[in-house]
């Protein structure tokens, strides 16, 4: 079959460009089916709230080896495949860095032939739409499955009734195939119930929480500042988990269990907190099933593993006791059962499922309960083990284990960056498209200089072709020329987008009084602010009205401009991070579990600027002093520090008035003409007061050690040798070395096929 085969043999010029979609998308799933699944009688089941896929299209083209032909077929009537990737609307099943990461796993997975589905939820909207207004975000539904357009998403004929305390509720299963590189596929399949109804939603993302027949798969996260958002939660996390135990029994007996070997047939990945109900789920629905209590929980425990990807106390789900009775009674006398075993042997309230209050704590039950914990990153795993959860460590020393995090190379290279990856085959061949870990030949070629001149020609190309994308996306003018200082994350105050910002307003300050930056620096951030997370909010506030208060200064913007991507998301970082000169990774120590974005920005050849945080370490570690940039209060100063409680901003304010002086600019005139000043007041305040993630006693360093960087970047040919390192060394945060550790450790499916 050809493309031409799915335009009823249409000229493609004679279709409209939906129609020819339509036809590439058909095309495409039929050629995915024609693969076929990976199979076997033990099967991983990835539970997860998020899956950032991003879009299909050209990923599947690659992986499936259509992508040359396809290009070429179109090409030939005048059509640019391009034009039909951008037409594709991106799913909005995600919201960072843990979506992501769970959508690149599942391409590894594919990949490595390995069975596997992962298994979450179809929100209609998604996460959201952001987009600036006044300079401030404003989010609207994402209504990513469009009308008329085809979708990768099937409607199956799997239905569950789902028993909530005061309703029954009816689910249906979708599925959209995930094709693995040259090999079988696998799947991502999510439930929706039967009732949503889009028509809930009022003004902007707000709906009636109480509705939650109607409202239950709308939104990914819906607002937890209120009682009725935080119970909506609930309701999604057992509607999420109750499906999903239900699939997983049914398809395990199906490939021959007798429940009793359970652990022969499924490996469960529980990814962060929110599937965390699985566990009692899976206890009752056994029992429902004739299975003992004890045998029940031997068995969950032997099938279920967890994986911690924060050590924010907030993130770390609790919920009280009346919640779960309203949501699930039924799981209500599983779980207390489940902390009256705890109880009976330990002592310490630490480590009990339900605390003094009444909350269940949704980690506790994770860490008794599955046979694995591990951490993202090898700092991430010694913090957990050694402060985090120490008192479980203590307990369990050998349910704990690393895994640190990875990123698919054929999104994040081949399909973003094709002419690097061109260019690289050229340079060692083709190897290290199936092995990652090849790209270490590159290090044979430090010296060849026609090589180093390429890798500046394509970054010098990508940031041309960033900039037209921003150019049509937002109506934002940069300058190619300049160097692309980039931070691409959550907003969250641990990341400190806010040092940044006090950089930035330096660096404002310092060209004003006559000392300029080395090279012109445009500042590009990509962020989305949790809708109800005003401080974030004010920071994207904050940096907004700075980028425009440096517009207005012609004398400034030569050497500086802000740019900030309005609703950043798989498809802009796709275009972002092979344009990236400077990778900012400057979380306070300890806070970051890892970061992904880090491990992408150094595959195309970025040089990170980063705190020894998370991933950041592993990366200096392989690339060498040489070839990263750090700075910073290390994480155990950082911890000892929270551990005393002794941290006083305003002694760093005194003692460096440049900091002071930035940081009063957020609330002077020319700051306040442009924006909201009680925003910027109340971001001054919380800065001056408190700075909780401790931006202040990094910011000297942070700026001599960004100085160094840019005076750098003026040797070009030394630049990218430290690009071609980058590169080099980037093999071992490839998801397929996660995955594949992963099942050695913790599923044993490969082995078992
Ligand atoms: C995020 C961490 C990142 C990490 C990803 C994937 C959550 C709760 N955690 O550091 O902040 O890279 O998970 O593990 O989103």
């Amino acid at each position: 079959m050809k493309l031409r085969d799915y335009t009823e043999n249409r000229k493609f010029t004679d279709c409209t460009r939906l129609e020819l979609f339509n036809a590439l998308l058909r095309y495409v799933a039929d050629a995915a089916k024609a693969r076929g699944y990976n199979e076997g009688r033990k099967k991983v089941y990835y539970i997860s709230a998020e899956f950032l896929i991003g879009k299909l299209l050209s990923n599947n083209l690659i992986n499936l080896g259509l992508y040359g032909e396809v290009r070429d077929e179109l090409a030939a009537e005048g059509i640019a495949l391009s034009e039909l990737e951008e037409f594709e609307l991106e799913p909005s099943l995600g919201n960072g860095g843990l979506g992501r990461l769970a959508a690149c796993f599942l391409d590894s997975l594919a990949t490595l032939g390995l069975p596997a589905d992962g298994l979450g939820l179809a929100y209609h909207c998604g996460l959201f739409r952001q987009s600036f207004v006044d300079r401030q975000q404003t989010e609207a539904p994402d209504h990513w499955l469009k009308w008329g357009q085809e979708s990768w998403m099937r409607r199956t004929d799997v239905h569950y009734d789902i028993p909530f305390g005061d309703f029954t509720a009816r689910s249906t299963l979708y599925e959209i195939d995930v094709t693995g590189y040259q090999g079988k596929c696998g799947r991502l399949r999510l439930f929706d119930v039967d009732t949503a109804d889009e028509r809930l939603i009022k003004s902007g993302i707000g709906f009636d929480a109480r509705d939650v027949a109607r409202g239950l798969t709308l939104f990914l996260y819906p607002d937890d500042s209120t009682e009725q958002g935080r119970l909506l939660r609930v309701y999604q996390e057992y509607f999420m988990v109750a499906n999903a135990a239900r699939l997983i029994l049914d398809e395990c007996v199906a490939r021959g269990s007798d429940l009793h070997d359970l652990a022969d047939y499924v490996a469960i990945q529980i990814n962060d907190t929110h599937p965390t109900l699985v566990i009692p789920e899976l206890i009752r629905l056994l029992q429902e099933r004739g299975i003992g209590e004890d045998e029940a929980v031997s068995i969950v425990r032997s099938v279920c593993a967890y994986t911690n990807h924060t050590i924010l106390a907030e993130a770390l789900e609790k919920w009280p006791r009346a919640y779960l009775e309203k949501v699930a009674p039924q799981l209500m006398p599983v779980i207390d059962r489940l902390d009256a075993r705890v109880r009976a042997k330990y002592d310490d309230p630490f480590v009990q499922i339900i605390d003094e209050q009444g909350n269940v704590r949704m980690a506790n039950l994770d860490i008794h309960f599955t046979h694995s914990v591990n951490g993202v990153a090898k700092l991430h795993t010694e913090i957990l083990k050694n402060s985090e959860l120490a008192p479980f460590y203590a307990i369990y020393p050998e349910k704990f284990n690393n895994k640190t995090n990875g990123i698919t190379f054929r999104r994040w290279l081949m399909s973003c960056n094709p002419a690097l990856a061109a260019r690289i085959d050229d340079a060692i061949g083709a190897g290290w498209r199936r092995d990652s870990a090849e790209l270490e030949k590159l290090l044979a070629h430090i010296d060849d200089a026609a090589l180093l001149t390429s890798l500046a020609e394509i970054k010098r190309a990508n940031k041309r072709r960033f900039a037209d994308w921003l150019r049509g996306h937002q109506g934002t003018v940069i300058d190619p020329d300049s160097v692309f200082d980039v931070q691409s994350k959550r907003l969250h105050e641990y990341k400190r987008q806010q040092l940044n910002l006090l950089w930035c307003v330096r660096t404002l300050l310092d060209i004003r009084a006559g000392i300029l930056p080395e090279s012109p620096v445009t500042v590009i951030f990509g962020a989305k602010a949790a809708p109800a997370y005003t401080i974030a909010k004010d920071i994207i506030h904050a940096i907004l009205c700075l980028s425009d208060v440096i517009d207005a200064d012609p004398a400034a913007r030569r050497h500086l401009r802000i740019a900030m991507v309005e609703n950043y998301n798989v498809s802009a970082a796709e275009k972002l991070i092979p344009a990236c000169d400077i990778s900012e990774q400057i979380s306070l120590a300890s806070k970051e579990a890892s970061g992904t974005g880090n491990m992408k920005f150094m595959l195309n050849g970025a040089v990170t600027l980063g705190t020894l945080d998370g991933a950041n370490v592993e990366i200096a570690e392989l690339v060498g002093p040489e070839n990263i940039y750090t700075f910073g209060l290390s994480s155990e100063a950082v911890i000892n520090s929270y551990a005393r409680g002794d941290y006083d901003p305003a002694a760093y304010l005194e003692a460096d008035p440049r900091l002071k002086a930035a940081l009063d600019f957020l609330v002077c005139d020319e700051m306040r003409t442009m924006g909201d000043a009680a925003r910027l007041e109340r971001l001054h305040a919380e800065l001056q007061n408190k700075d909780w993630f401790m931006t202040f006693p990094d910011f000297a360093d942070y700026c001599a050690t960004k100085a160094r960087m840019l005076a750098d970047l003026g040797d070009e040919a030394a630049w990218a040798r430290k690009a071609l390192v980058n590169i080099a060394m980037a093999g071992y945060f490839s998801s397929d070395r996660t995955i594949a550790d992963y099942d050695r450790d913790i599923w044993q499916v490969g082995s078992a096929r």
